[in-house]
C-alpha cells in the first residue's frame, strides 16, 4: 500500500515560487580567498555592512569572509568546499535621495588580484539591470565607490555616477550622516586596470 501511495503522488516541476520582499538586489561576487565587504548607505544616513546587517528598508544577507567557513569536514572524512564568494544586499522599499554603494577589500589573502563583479537589479514591476561593474582589486584596504545613485519616491533611479565617497570611518562615526559631496571631484580609481567597464550597460 505504501508503495502505491507513493506512486500516486505526482511531482509537478515548475520554477520555485518564492516571493521576495525586495525592490532592488545588489550582488557582490568575487574570486579567490580575500575578504571583501559591501557597504551601502541610504539617504537617511544609515549604513548596512558586516557589523550592521539590517537598517530601515535594507539588509545584508551575510559577511562572506572569502575562504573562512567555506570548507566543511564531514564525519565520514569527506571534505566539502564552497569557494563561491557572494554578499547580497536587499533594498526593500523606496527612500528618496542619494544612496552610496561601496566595496572594501577588508583582508587580502592572496597575491593574485581579486576579480570582482557587482550587479544591481531592480525587481519590480519587471526585473531590469541597473548596472553591472567589474573590478580587479590588488590592494589591501582598498575602498571603491561602485555607485552613487539618486532614487525618487517611486523607486526610479534618476541619476547615477561613481565618484568616490568614503563610507568607512573609525567605528565611533560609522552610521553618522556625512557630507555626500565632500569628495565630488575625486575619481575613484587611480589604477587603470582596477575598473572594467561593461559595454552596453549604463
Ligand atoms: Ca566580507
Amino acid at each position: 500500500m505504501f508503495a502505491i501511495a507513493l506512486m500516486m503522488i505526482t511531482v509537478e516541476k515548475k520554477p520555485a515560487d518564492i516571493k521576495m520582499n525586495a525592490q532592488f538586489v545588489i550582488t557582490l561576487n568575487w574570486t579567490g580567498v580575500d575578504d571583501i565587504d559591501t557597504w551601502l548607505r541610504s539617504p537617511t544616513g544609515d549604513i548596512v555592512y558586516f557589523r550592521r546587517l539590517a537598517a530601515p528598508m535594507m539588509h545584508l544577507d551575510r559577511d562572506d569572509l572569502g575562504d573562512d567557513g567555506d570548507v566543511l569536514h564531514l564525519a565520514s572524512g569527506e571534505v566539502i568546499r564552497y569557494e563561491y564568494n557572494q554578499e547580497i544586499t536587499t533594498i526593500r522599499g523606496f527612500i528618496p535621495g542619494e544612496w552610496v554603494l561601496n566595496i572594501h577589500m577588508y583582508k587580502r589573502k592572496q597575491s593574485a588580484p581579486a576579480e570582482v563583479m557587482v550587479t544591481m537589479q531592480r525587481l519590480n514591476p519587471v526585473a531590469e539591470t541597473v548596472f553591472i561593474r567589474k573590478y580587479k582589486i590588488k590592494r589591501n584596504w582598498r575602498e571603491i565607490t561602485v555607485a552613487r545613485f539618486t532614487m525618487d519616491a517611486e523607486g526610479n533611479i534618476t541619476n547615477q555616477d561613481d565618484l568616490y565617497e568614503k563610507l568607512i570611518r573609525d567605528s565611533k562615526n560609522v552610521g553618522k550622516k556625512i557630507d555626500t559631496h565632500k569628495n565630488d571631484n575625486q575619481r575613484n580609481w587611480d589604477v587603470s586596470d582596477e575598473h572594467i567597464d561593461v559595454p552596453g550597460v549604463p
